[in-house]
């Protein structure tokens, strides 16, 4: 038998004795290794007269494809022996009794999300998402805030050190409107999105925390005009709050990404240390509370987003998720709804088993 053939078959058994990743492992070093039998042979190579070369070349190559394919195999092997061996000692028992209350409930967030896509599906609303970790041209450039504009300072940014491939300031998302421009550009017009998630701002006190949620709402289409706005965001919180009497009001505000805008303001009134939605915020005993932001989309956003705004105008709106939450299921203290603790969980949550539904009325308690 030539060295070659040797060293080959010596390789083999070893690979086929291997017992574990480990041992494979030490095998394919003292082989394949810097210093390992077969790399020393390669560099041999080198001194070799071309005659040489041209015999020992293909033998040695193929002595090391031979060996590391058997390596390979082996290692496939013994994963799939060490996976065999870990689902037949992980069992799980499915005969157990449940216990007897159920453990664990749906957080009240999670809970108006499901909310509010079953009442926005109700009224033809598909559901957007966009990544959390944005650039600096979605978050804001895109959305008419240049580099220098005022309203970038509003927003208490976090910033990432790093810029992206294109040279963009890479941010945590300040607000759901960068998905607007995400859902334009891939969808063009027309368009009817709502997208929830959760947002990043420098800011905490009892009615702001570093991270909340917000659902963003986008309609474009031919002919729409502000009153479709009003019409939609009334329909939605009269569902959400499951209660005829939502009175709006829509204030002159300002957003560089709507063109006129407007804050969304409901009429409440104060039960107790609980405050109700519902009534007309003039009238004696009752009060306007803010609950988010909204108007026409500003035709520069339009173009930026690749939509030509004189075929195609639109509304979009901006709410905050956590403060409707408060509202409509009595918490004082958005801080709470982080802690983490198992108590506030029990008294707030909702059961696992209790889907909204707008026939069941979506903020159905178990
Ligand atoms: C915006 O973020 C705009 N993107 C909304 C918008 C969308 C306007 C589309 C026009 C068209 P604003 O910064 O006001 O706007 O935030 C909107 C809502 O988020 C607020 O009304 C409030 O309910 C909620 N919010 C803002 N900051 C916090 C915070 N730190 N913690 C909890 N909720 C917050």
């Amino acid at each position: 038998m030539s060295d070659l053939e040797q060293l080959k078959s010596d390789a083999l058994t070893q690979i086929e004795a291997a017992g574990d990743a480990d041992a494979l492992e030490a095998v394919r070093v003292a082989f394949l290794g810097k210093q390992g039998s077969i790399s020393v042979l390669l560099k041999t190579l080198g001194k070799m007269t071309p005659e040489e070369r041209q015999t020992q070349g293909p033998a040695i190559q193929g002595l090391r494809a031979a060996v590391a394919d058997a390596i390979a195999d082996k290692k496939t092997t013994l994963e799939n022996a060490e996976l065999d061996a870990r689902l037949a000692t992980e069992k799980l028992d499915l005969t157990l009794p449940a216990p007897d209350s159920p453990q664990g409930s749906i957080h009240p967030v999670s809970q108006v999300m499901d909310e509010l896509a079953e009442i926005f599906a109700d009224l033809g609303f598909a559901v957007a998402t966009g990544p959390e970790i944005e650039d600096d041209w979605h978050n804001f450039t895109a959305l008419n805030m240049a580099e220098t504009h005022p309203a970038r300072a509003m927003h208490d940014t976090f910033y990432f050190p790093d810029v992206d491939a294109d040279g963009r300031r890479m941010l945590l998302r300040t607000h759901t409107s960068p998905v607007q421009i995400r859902a334009m550009q891939a969808q063009g017009a027309p368009i009817r999105i709502i997208a929830p998630g959760r947002v990043y701002r420098s800011d905490s006190d009892a009615t702001h925390t570093p991270m909340f949620h917000q659902v963003e709402g986008l309609v474009i289409d031919k002919g729409i005009h502000l009153g479709h706005l009003k019409w939609t965001l009334e329909t939605f919180f009269k569902a959400f709050f499951e209660r005829e009497d939502i009175t709006l009001r829509l204030r002159p505000s300002y957003f560089p990404f709507t063109e006129p805008s407007v804050e969304v303001d409901v009429g409440y009134s104060n039960e107790g240390d609980r405050r109700v939605v519902g009534g007309h915020g003039d009238e004696p005993g009752y009060d306007w509370m803010e609950l988010g932001g909204s108007g026409m989309v500003n035709a520069r956003v339009l173009e930026f987003a690749g939509i030509d705004p004189d075929e195609y105008q639109g509304f979009a709106f901006g709410l905050g998720i956590d403060r409707i939450a408060m509202l409509k299921y009595g918490m004082n203290d958005l801080r709470a709804f982080f802690d983490g603790d198992p108590r506030w969980l029990r008294h707030y949550g909702f059961s696992p088993f209790d889907q909204p539904t707008l026939s069941a009325g979506v903020g159905a308690k178990a």
